[in-house]
């Protein structure tokens, strides 16, 4: 009898919780309050940080006029032992710098492209409402910088990325990253917070192949992955660079996926997600093993570590951690807790196949190059030249990608004119041209060359891929540059 009272008063209160959550369904942000009408109250410059660090939390602080400022560079880093990529990056790092916001700011976002960048970028970020995401409004082009302002309508974790044609190029060359908006108040506190970004790499060389690995669009296109990563190289989060945590900590991993392909099984062995908040937005799922992450998303996962020992972060399509690189660390250091765990303990059980790439001294390029002795020496020169500047656009062969780059291999263009070629190395070209029966209409950014360079590059790719085989020299170089 009492039992049975007691379970109509559950169901009566079942209904009304149905109710309440019936009447609030169209927001989801302060009591009613729409985000656009949250008032900002005084200024503040973003503290930006590189993974796997993540900004202080927001706190009770209101919202504000928030200043980020953020950098573009182009740079040599290592991708695994012995093998080095050249990364296009936001902030110097991949992923690119950690954002933080909360609801209702207004973020001043200045965007700015190294001098010493080769190409125009610009950014996508997925928390802002409005073209492109700010792509429209923020192509930058190197030496330059642009500004745009957005206000933050909606709570969760999202990926920002560079949206530049060829789009899949830029982003699978590192240019991705993550932006945290945080409801009124902040996110329940925790004891670490960490930042972990997944993606997928193409090299012309297979895995451990050593020294400087150019893109390959064409393993991009078929999806063919060399490595899967975490933060942008395989040793990111591993030996020294592992995370770090102690027994009784609640650790939050802000996750994303930059892709450009790849679907993300992310799970930690050794734990279960206490609460993940799915797709970075606002529902909380509890005890989850492994979380789906998409190119272009991103989850808030969160768990107490609870005895001592590594914690292995993978994507679970195995082949991927084991022999791709998707695979970081969390050492937990603390005492025994034989209540939830007790075992032997070995170390280094978990190191990748991945860790036992040969070590090579890798080929880095020729230093600046003297001046050639002779036409076979400056071609070879050239060569280098081509694969360290022009490769990523021009391809390969030479033969350029539809639509975005011109191929020089064969080009009538390129042929009919030296000086003219020479003066697209020296300034830069924009506008619309037709090369061998196609139109394009882009911009190739100045390359920063000596003449010797200039003269080395074009005299490479004029003796390449069925072109006319002209020798420039540096003397042609400095007087196109004169008579400019
Ligand atoms: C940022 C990508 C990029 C890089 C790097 C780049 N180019 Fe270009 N290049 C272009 C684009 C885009 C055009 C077409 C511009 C237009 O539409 O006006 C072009 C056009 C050309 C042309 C004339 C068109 C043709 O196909 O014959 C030549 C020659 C050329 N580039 C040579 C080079 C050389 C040599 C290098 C390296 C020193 C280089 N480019 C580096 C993007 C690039
Ligand atoms: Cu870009």
């Amino acid at each position: 009898m009492k039992y049975r009272l007691e379970s109509r008063w559950i169901k009566l209160l079942f209904l009304g919780v149905i109710i309440s959550l019936a009447g609030c369904s169209g927001g989801s942000h302060e009591s009613g309050e729409s985000a656009v009408d949250i008032k900002t109250n005084g200024k503040i410059t973003a503290q930006l940080t590189s993974p796997p660090h993540v900004p202080d939390p927001i706190g009770s602080r209101p919202a504000k006029h928030v200043l980020v400022d953020m950098e573009i560079l182009e740079e040599e880093a290592q991708m695994a032992n012995g093998v080095s990529y050249i990364y296009w990056t936001f902030g110097g790092s991949v992923p690119g710098s950690f954002i933080r916001t909360r609801l209702g700011d207004e973020v001043e976002f200045t965007l700015k492209n190294h001098p010493n960048n080769k190409l125009p970028h610009n950014i996508d970020l997925h928390a802002v409402t409005g073209p492109g995401g700010g792509a429209s409004s923020s192509f930058v082009a190197p030496g330059h910088e642009i500004t745009f302002s957005f206000k933050t309508l909606n709570p969760g974790l999202y990926v920002y990325h560079c949206a530049t044609a060829p789009v899949g190029m830029h982003i699978a060359n590192g240019m991705y990253g993550l932006i945290l908006v945080e409801p009124p108040g902040g996110l329940p506190t925790v004891d670490k917070e960490y930042y972990v970004m997944q993606g997928d790499f193409y090299t012309k060389g297979s895995n451990g192949e050593p020294g400087l690995q150019p893109f390959d669009m064409q393993k991009a296109i078929d999806e063919d992955a060399d490595y899967v990563v975490f933060n942008g190289s395989t040793n990111a989060l591993t030996g020294d660079n592992a995370l770090t945590a102690e027994v009784g900590e609640t650790i939050r991993l802000y996750v994303g996926n930059g892709g450009p392909n790849l679907t993300s099984s992310f799970h930690v062995i050794g734990e279960i997600f206490d609460r993940v908040h799915v797709e970075g937005g606002k529902l909380i799922n509890h005890d989850v093993q492994t979380t789906l992450i998409p190119p272009g998303g991103a989850a808030i996962v969160e768990f107490k570590v609870e005895a001592p020992g590594t914690l292995v972060l993978v994507d679970h399509a195995i082949f991927r951690a084991f022999n791709k690189g998707a695979l970081g660390m969390l050492n937990v250091t603390g005492d025994e807790n034989a209540d939830v765990y007790s075992g032997t303990i070995q170390e280094g059980i978990y190191q990748p196949e991945g860790g036992t790439i040969q070590t090579m001294p890798g080929d880095k390029g020729a230093p600046a190059a003297p001046q050639a002795a002779s036409l076979s020496e400056r071609i070879e020169n050239g060569k280098r030249l081509y694969a360290r500047t022009c490769l990523a656009c021009h391809q390969e062969e030479g033969q350029g990608i539809p639509s975005a780059f011109p191929p020089l291999a064969k080009s009538d263009y390129l042929n009919a004119d030296v000086d003219r070629a020479i003066s697209i190395v020296l300034h830069g070209l924009s506008g619309e041209i037709e090369v061998n029966g196609e139109t394009y209409n882009s911009v190739m950014t100045a390359q920063t060359l000596s003449d010797e360079e200039v003269a080395s590059v074009l005299t490479y790719v004029y003796n390449s891929w069925g072109n006319n085989g002209t020798e420039v020299t540096p003397i042609m170089v400095t007087k196109a540059k004169s008579s400019h």
